[in-house]
């Protein structure tokens, strides 16, 4: 059930991916730290305007043809993400022909079962057929301790370019020295995963994805072109100029 708030409300969009959120911690879905990250982001989001800004629009391109060109496409999902966005990852899937995988930093037996078993439903209720890997993880990452190392030899593992939501620092730089393609997104321009990401792309996640499943079909840019520092300082000078201009705007 979506959330009963009225769309013309200014604040709609942040109350709905609220609401989300709310529903996935009743069923079990997500960490006890999850609405502490999502505080985070959200005031990130704030001060870049809650838009897709430029520097990220390109990024997101380029990141979507990376994903395009990839001979094993995979895209990771953690509680958040699949609360913020689980329809729209999994359109994206379907339209790259890629599976996606559940794979969470604060893993339990519990959480894993809510988590599968609400993809479950929304690939049927979407019509959609994508494999929806993880619970079955017979590999790990190297260099990494813990539950969190754990997944599946035949997706993240064998993967050559991986796109991971709100991801943690030290798997992301674990996934880049194996020598993957790690596409961060991250409202955080200053976060580990946003500094050791191959593409980051510092948008909101629901957002994003929507703006890959409209780009789909365009001609999308080079990861050549993408230059990694410029990017997150584009997403920095966005949030300082944005203040500048909300000053100019009060005077
Ligand atoms: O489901 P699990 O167990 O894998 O846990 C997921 C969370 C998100 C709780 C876990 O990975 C975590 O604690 O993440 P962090 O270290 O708080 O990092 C989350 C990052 O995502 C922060 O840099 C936030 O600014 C950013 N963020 C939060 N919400 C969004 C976001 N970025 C994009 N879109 C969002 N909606």
């Amino acid at each position: 059930m979506e959330h009963a708030a009225d769309p013309s409300h200014p604040r709609y969009r942040s109350l709905l991916m609220r609401h989300r959120l709310e529903v996935a911690a009743e069923k079990g879905m997500l960490a006890d730290s999850a609405l502490i990250a999502h505080g985070r982001g959200e005031a990130y989001d704030y001060l870049l305007g809650e838009k897709t800004i430029l520097s990220a629009d390109f990024a997101t391109k380029v990141a979507l043809r990376c994903l395009k060109d990839a001979t094993h496409p995979i895209l990771s999902l953690n509680g958040n993400v699949v609360a913020l966005a689980g329809d729209e990852m999994l359109r994206l899937a379907h339209l790259l022909d890629c599976p996606v995988e559940v794979n969470i930093f604060y893993r339990t037996p519990e959480r894993m079962t809510a988590l599968l078993s609400d993809l479950n439903e929304r690939n049927d209720r979407l019509g959609l057929n994508v494999e929806i890997l993880g619970a079955n993880p017979d590999g790990e990452i190297p260099g990494l301790k813990g539950p969190r190392a754990k997944c599946e030899t035949r997706g993240i593992l064998q993967s050559d370019v991986l796109l991971v939501p709100l991801e943690d620092g030290d798997r992301c730089q674990a996934l880049v020295a194996m020598g993957k393609t790690v596409i961060v997104i991250d409202l955080n321009p200053l976060s580990r995963s946003s500094q050791t990401g191959t593409i980051t792309i510092v948008d909101e996640v629901s957002r994003c994805i929507a703006n890959m499943i409209d780009s789909v079909n365009l001609d999308l840019p080079r990861q050549s072109d993408y230059i990694h520092e410029e990017i997150l300082q584009a997403a920095l000078d966005s949030i300082v100029g944005g203040m500048k201009d909300r000053f100019k705007t009060a005077e």
